[in-house]
């Protein structure tokens, strides 16, 4: 399977293109296509084959060809020709705080950086004292966003971690000897990206680890024992699998789902109460008479405590609460009834309205929302004056035939409007007016400082026409920070105008992160958790987001689309 050959290549493709354009949407297509590719059940080299690889959303006439040629030679003409002009590891450099597609470049031409370690070796000898763009305070900030970047080359998406967690989990099902397995560690807890994966199996046989460790997705044995093997799979990940006991198999489970501040201060209480927590078990601490230890149930009991779900697990009070009996009842897949940001061929989506309406039908939702692009985002085919009367047209046509077919399903007709550089929306009042639901989102002038931002938030939150501010810090996970947002002002903001804030699903995006979500749930904020859908696959990213809203100790009563259609149009009209 070559798809994560193709993605990478793409990827590289985007950082270069960035650098070397002021057309941020080219890379940002390149992008979209990579993570399509990646997430592709079947090989790309057989949809290829098959002469359907236009049918992959984000995939036109260009991109077509470059995968072609990927597939045929492993590499890109194109893009090798740029790496020979500035043979530079853009990507790694990108993901420092501060340091943009413009500034990789002069780094080059000035300086010959081309990686994390001569960036590192320059900001320590003084050759950066006089280099402007470097967006750090000092070069003690610079060198730990270095830092943070080189742990951040390490790890991948949730998105890209549940395709592999796929694959092994397909393979330990075909060892019999595998009584029962889990997957623990930071993908248990649901994180937004994931550095290893940390596998449990309950098992008599020494041939188990032997099985897995020969299976197909296993590329190379970094260590192995009989009752342990950590194994790379593509793309150098590592996967870390242990043979567990019986008896053990719930203490096993809590210690290595982590995090490693919750055990730790799940190890100090149980001290306390004159116990021993490990990962064999729960014990009386004079002896080895055991307490509890084969389910998680059970030595959560025993420790004087309601069970814990495992996105709660990060030390944020959530021993204190499940002592008191007062931890959240954390919203569920199933309880959301709709979607409230996608993007349709009207504006930069790739299918009709009819096509996202039934896909979210199929999902047993009771509505959506259609938030095409509006206004002057021209690059993004944004929809004028005229487009959005024809666009209303075809959503009533479809709305009356749902109505008349005695289907309880409505399509809201919404936008995703862009905040100017004065906190106006770029689009007439008049217009918003019009529309069923108002998202409004920064699309530009991310460089501003942070008074300049918040003032762009404030004056839409103060717009009453706008009911959600969308993907609010606008980061991209592993390629750039957000821009310089006052949050506590934006939370206080949204409250004092009753203005939801979204989680978005989209895998590289989900902003509000896990911290900034629970901040905002614990002040009272709404939150609406949506997809940013741009094709109908793309739908299934609200179990990404619905993920990020657990880790935010989100109940549905936090959530605007775990309202039914009813109560979401009286919130909408209130
Ligand atoms: P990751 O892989 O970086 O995304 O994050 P985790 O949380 O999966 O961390 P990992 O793989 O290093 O370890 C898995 C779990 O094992 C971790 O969540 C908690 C537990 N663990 C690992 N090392 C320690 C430790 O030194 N002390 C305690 N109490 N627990 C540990
Ligand atoms: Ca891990
Ligand atoms: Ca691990
Ligand atoms: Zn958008």
């Amino acid at each position: 399977m070559q798809n994560s050959l193709v993605a990478s290549v793409l990827r590289e493709l985007a950082n270069f293109t960035e650098m070397e354009d002021d057309q941020p949407y080219r890379a940002l297509a390149y992008r979209r296509a990579a993570q399509k590719i990646e997430a592709l059940p079947e090989a790309i080299e057989e949809t290829a084959r098959q002469g359907k690889l236009r049918e992959i959303p984000g995939v036109g006439e260009n991109i077509e060809k470059k995968i072609t040629e990927i597939l045929k030679t492993g590499k890109l003409e194109s893009l090798e020709k740029l790496k020979s002009k500035s043979p530079v590891d853009v990507s790694s450099l990108l993901r420092v705080e501060g340091i943009g597609p413009k500034t990789v470049k002069s780094l080059y031409n000035t300086l010959r950086i081309k990686n994390l370690d001569e960036l590192e070796a320059a900001t320590r000898d003084g050759r950066l004292a006089s280099f402007k763009g470097l967006g750090a305070r000092g070069s003690q900030q610079l060198l730990e966003r270095i830092e943070n970047a080189k742990l951040l080359t390490r790890r991948v998406l949730l998105v890209e971690a549940k395709s592999i967690v796929e694959r092994v989990v397909d393979q330990l099902q075909q060892i019999p000897s595998v009584r029962r397995y889990a997957v623990a560690g930071s993908y248990r807890r649901m994180k937004e990206t994931i550095g290893d994966l940390d596998v449990l199996i309950e098992s008599d046989s020494p041939e188990a680890i032997k099985a897995f460790t020969s299976g197909d997705a296993v590329k190379e044995v970094v260590a192995a024992g009989e009752t342990k093997v950590s194994v790379k799979m593509e793309k150098n990940f590592q996967v870390d699998v242990r043979v567990v006991p019986i008896e053990s198999w719930g203490a096993a489970l809590i210690y290595f789902t982590g995090s490693k501040a919750h055990n730790i201060e799940l190890r100090t209480r149980a001290l306390k109460m004159g116990y021993h927590l490990s990962e064999y078990g729960l014990f009386k601490s004079d002896g080895d008479t055991r307490m509890a230890g084969a389910t998680e149930e059970e030595v959560y009991k025993s420790l004087g405590l309601d069970y814990i779900e495992p996105e709660l697990r990060e030390a944020r009070r959530e021993i204190n609460a499940a002592e008191r009996h007062v931890l959240p009842k954390l919203l569920e897949l199933d309880q959301i009834k709709g979607d409230l940001q996608m993007h349709t061929k009207w504006s930069d989506g790739h299918e009709g309205v009819e096509t996202m309406a039934e896909a979210a039908r199929s999902k047993g939702y009771e509505y959506i929302a259609i938030t095409d692009h509006v206004g002057s985002l021209k690059i993004a085919n944004a929809l004028d004056e005229k487009r959005l009367k024809e666009q209303k047209r075809e959503i009533d046509s479809l709305n009356k035939k749902y109505e008349s077919g005695g289907i309880a399903f409505r399509v809201l007709q919404g936008a995703e409007v862009n905040i100017m550089a004065d906190g106006i929306l770029d689009l007439p009042n008049s217009l918003l007016k019009s529309l069923d639901i108002v998202l409004a989102s920064i699309h530009t002038g991310f460089k501003d400082d942070v008074d300049k931002i918040t003032k762009r938030f404030r004056g839409a939150l103060e717009n009453e026409n706008v009911d959600i501010i969308a993907h609010p810090t606008g980061r991209l996970i592993l390629e750039r920070p957000g821009y310089k947002i006052d949050l506590r002002a934006l939370i206080q903001g949204a409250l004092d105008t009753g203005t939801v804030l979204e989680i978005d699903g989209h895998p590289n995006r989900l902003d509000l992160n896990d911290e900034n979500a629970f901040e905002a749930i614990r002040s009272g904020c709404l939150l609406s958790v949506d997809t940013d859908a741009h094709s109908a696959s793309e739908l299934e990213y609200m179990s990404i987001g619905v993920a990020q809203a657990r880790r935010s100790w989100a109940e549905p009563k936090n959530i605007l689309n775990a309202k039914n259609y009813k109560d979401l149009v009286k919130f909408l009209a209130s």
